[in-house]
C-alpha cells in the first residue's frame, strides 16, 4: 500500500482521507487519494511510475509538464471551457514528482494529478457514438499539439513503435527462447515471420521524410479518454507516458484496434475477435474531422494499414513478453500474454480481410474533412 509519508510530500492542501488503490492500466501502481480541504473532499490520482518500462521517469515528467501546460494554453487562447487537461501536482518542493529511497538504496517514482471528476472511461466502447468521441479526442490532442516543438521532447521508451526493431527484437528473443516457451508457439511465430516486411512501411516512410514527425500520444487506446458524464462529448486525454515524437499513424491505428475492436484485449473466443465496421467508421470520423486539414496524402494512404501494423505489434509484443517469461505486462494467469497475443493476431487477419472498405471508407471520409 501506498505510505502516508510519500503522500504528505506532494503540495496539496487539506488532510488526507482515504487512499484507494485502483486496478487500471497495465504498467503502472494507481491510487486515488481523497482529501479534506476545509470541509470540502478532493480527488487526486497518486501513481508510482513504473521504472522497469519507463526508465526514465524524469524525462517522462518532464515531457508531461511540457505538453501538458501547452495543452492548457491552447484551451485558454481558444476560450474553451468544455474541455480539460491532466494537471501535474507539484511536491513540497518544487518538483514534479517525488523520488522514494528504499532502505537498500533503490528509488521509487511517484507523481499526483487533478482527479478529473464527471467522467467516465471504457475499456470496451459500448456504442459507436463513444467510438467517434474517442476518435474526436485523440484528433484534437494532436491537432492542439501540433506546432509543438517536438525537438524538446525525450523518447521515453526507446524505439516504442518502431516496428522494424520490434520485429528483430522478436527474432532475436524467438532465438533466445529464455523461458523454454518458443516450443508452443510455433504457429504464432510462423503467422508473424511472414509478415516480416510489412513491419517496415511505417517506419521507411519516416525515415524518407514522405510522412512527418508529429507529437504522438502512443497509447490511444479508448480507456484513455475521459468523457463528460453529462454530455458524451471528451474531456481529455490521460495517459502521457508516451507521448514523444513518432508517427500520428500509430496513434490513429491503435485507436481504432482498440475501440472498435469486438472483444476485450484477452478474450480467447477467438470467434468474437473482430472489428466492427460502424465503430472503425465512427472513430475514423472522429478523428479526421478533426485532424484531416493537418495530414498529408501519404499517411492518409496508410491510415488502414496502420489498424494492422500496429495490432500486429502488440500482438509480437504481448507474444515476445510471453517468450521472455512475462516480465513486461503485468499478468493475471500465466498464459495471459499468450492469449492477449492471439487476440491481436485475429484481428491482423481481420483487418486484411477488410483492408480494401477500411481504405475507400477512409478515402472518403478524408476528403469530406480536408
Ligand atoms: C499498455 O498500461 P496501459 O494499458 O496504458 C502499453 C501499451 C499497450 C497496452 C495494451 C507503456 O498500456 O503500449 O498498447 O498496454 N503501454 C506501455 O493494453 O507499454
Ligand atoms: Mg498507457
Amino acid at each position: 500500500m501506498l505510505k502516508k509519508e510519500i503522500v504528505q510530500k506532494f503540495e496539496i492542501p487539506g488532510t488526507i482521507e482515504e487512499i484507494k488503490q485502483i486496478t487500471s492500466g497495465n504498467i503502472h501502481k494507481t491510487y486515488v487519494a481523497i482529501y479534506n480541504e476545509n470541509g470540502e473532499k478532493k480527488k487526486y490520482l497518486i501513481q508510482q511510475i513504473n521504472n522497469y518500462v519507463f526508465k526514465n521517469p524524469y524525462d517522462v515528467m518532464n515531457n508531461i509538464e511540457g505538453i501538458t501546460k501547452h495543452l492548457q494554453n491552447e484551451l485558454v487562447k481558444s476560450g474553451d471551457i468544455q474541455h480539460k487537461v491532466l494537471k501535474v501536482v507539484k511536491t513540497i518542493d518544487n518538483e514534479n514528482m517525488i523520488v522514494y529511497k528504499n532502505e537498500d538504496n533503490t528509488e521509487e517514482f511517484y507523481r499526483a494529478y487533478n482527479f478529473i471528476d464527471n467522467a467516465i472511461s471504457y475499456d470496451t466502447a459500448e456504442s459507436p457514438e463513444i467510438v467517434k468521441t474517442a476518435g474526436k479526442a485523440f484528433g484534437n490532442f494532436q491537432k492542439l499539439l501540433n506546432d509543438y516543438p517536438i525537438e524538446t521532447l525525450a523518447e521515453t521508451i526507446v524505439d516504442f513503435h518502431h516496428t522494424k526493431n520490434r520485429y528483430k527484437a522478436f527474432e532475436r528473443d524467438v532465438e533466445r527462447d529464455d523461458a523454454n516457451r518458443v516450443q508452443f508457439i510455433k504457429k504464432e511465430i510462423e503467422f508473424i515471420v511472414k509478415r516480416k516486411d510489412f513491419c517496415n512501411i511505417i517506419v521507411n516512410k519516416l525515415e524518407k521524410n514522405e510522412i512527418p514527425y508529429r507529437v504522438t500520444h502512443n497509447d490511444t487506446k479508448v480507456n484513455n479518454v475521459m468523457i463528460n458524464k453529462q454530455t458524451g462529448d471528451f474531456l481529455a486525454v490521460v495517459d502521457l507516458d508516451t507521448v514523444m515524437p513518432g508517427s500520428g499513424l500509430y496513434d490513429y491505428g491503435d485507436g481504432v484496434r482498440s475501440a472498435a475492436s469486438n472483444a476485450a484485449e484477452d478474450e480467447i473466443d477467438l470467434n468474437k475477435v473482430y472489428i466492427k465496421d460502424e465503430f472503425f467508421e465512427a472513430y475514423t470520423e472522429g478523428y479526421l474531422s478533426e485532424l484531416a486539414p493537418y495530414m498529408n496524402e501519404e499517411e492518409v494512404k496508410l491510415m488502414g494499414a496502420s489498424i494492422k501494423l500496429i495490432a500486429l505489434e502488440l500482438g509480437i509484443r504481448f507474444l515476445v513478453d510471453y517468450i521472455n517469461g512475462d516480465k513486461y505486462f503485468k499478468c493475471d494467469y500465466e498464459e495471459h500474454n499468450l492469449d492477449r497475443a492471439r487476440n491481436q493476431l485475429k484481428l491482423v487477419e481481420d483487418i486484411e480481410n477488410k483492408m480494401d472498405y477500411m481504405n475507400s471508407y477512409i478515402f472518403e471520409c478524408y476528403k469530406k474533412y480536408c
